[in-house]
């Protein structure tokens, strides 16, 4: 008897289960994102637990760094080092490159904990992940990833994950055993946002291709849905099937020119799991997709969700 007649499809398939079956993942990649899954569980669990008081540490862009921050951080890298797969990766935490095993064929890109600021007021917050085939990621475009997914920790535990190459957008639920178990299969991002959620609004004083998008979403009386965490945010986009996610520069002078986002750990990933879903994502000018990536801490504009949306916000902001 073959093993097709012997295992019947689980009645709630689980994270492995659909890897190997639904999105076809090798061997080593699908360990790599159920490892990646397993420090996720210990951080939704540290942020249920743990004091959410400062560490007293600076991360490399100057900012506070909280005690999630850091303990996200090291759980993952333990992770990652126990897998034996990755030769290197690049974290919002770390200032550099941080290599690992050499023979790994995989680098991964994370913000361990998106959001975190928002910690103590009890909203969502996050963890977002790109894997790339080998080392060179810095040179690299986004759409050369092979995976990305999100984590979002809110009243629930959702991880959202994807192949791409056609093989769809995934959520899974955190269970009370400690399993991601399916929730939803193949999200979609229909072509027109009813939703919009404008990041760095202090942008508009400065740009006035910003200013007009913002007043555009208002007279077409769209819906507000923005909580300051991108991980909810977007996911709010995924789950909803549509809506529009900005994150504007103010120019030369303003806090943040060029926005505040990172392409390669924030932006990247969320660009290939809204093209899968079957929506944009542009930097007002080209896709994020298509951007290449010059260094750790490169910042992007980002409009990200439904294409309709993406597009007639960029053709004001470019
Ligand atoms: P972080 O990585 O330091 O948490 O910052 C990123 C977050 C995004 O999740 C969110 O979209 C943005 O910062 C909000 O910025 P602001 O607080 O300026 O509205
Ligand atoms: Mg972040």
């Amino acid at each position: 008897m073959g093993k097709a007649d012997s295992c019947p499809a689980p009645t709630k398939p689980n994270l492995n289960w659909h890897l190997i079956n639904h999105s076809k993942a090798d061997h080593d990649l699908r360990h790599l994102i159920v490892d990646l899954s397993r420090a996720c569980k210990y951080i939704s669990y540290a942020i249920q637990t743990t004091e959410a008081g400062l560490a007293g540490t600076k991360n490399e862009f100057g900012e506070d760094q909280l005690a999630l921050d850091v303990l996200a951080d090291n759980l993952i890298r333990e992770f990652l080092c126990e897998s034996g797969l990755v030769c290197c990766y690049i974290s919002e935490e770390q200032p550099d490159i941080v290599e690992l095993d050499p023979e790994g064929q995989y680098s991964v890109v994370f913000d361990p904990l998106d959001g975190s600021s928002l910690v103590d007021a009890n909203f969502a917050i996050g963890s977002i992940f790109g894997i790339y085939k080998d080392g060179n990621v810095i040179g690299a475009t986004p759409r050369e990833q092979v995976a990305a997914m999100y984590v979002l920790y809110g009243p629930r535990t959702l991880l959202v994950v994807s192949l791409g190459n056609g093989k769809g957008v995934h959520e899974f639920i955190l269970n009370d055993v400690g399993e991601f178990v399916l929730l939803r299969d193949h999200l979609g991002i229909g072509d027109d946002a009813k939703n919009y959620s404008p990041g760095n609004l202090r942008a508009i004083t400065t740009n006035p291709g910003y200013k007009k998008a913002i007043d555009s979403w208002q007279e077409e009386e769209k819906t507000l849905r923005y909580s300051g965490c991108m991980v909810a945010d977007i996911h709010h986009i995924l789950s909803k099937g549509q809506g529009v996610f900005s994150n504007i520069g103010g120019g030369e002078g303003s806090k943040y020119p060029d926005g505040k986002l990172r392409h390669v750990f924030e932006c990247g990933p969320f660009a290939f799991l809204a093209e899968e879903a079957g929506g944009a994502a542009s930097d007002g000018t080209m896709a994020i997709l298509d951007k290449e990536i010059t260094s750790v801490d490169q910042r992007t504009q980002i409009i990200i969700g439904s294409k309709n949306d993406v597009e007639s916000v960029a053709s004001l902001v470019s």
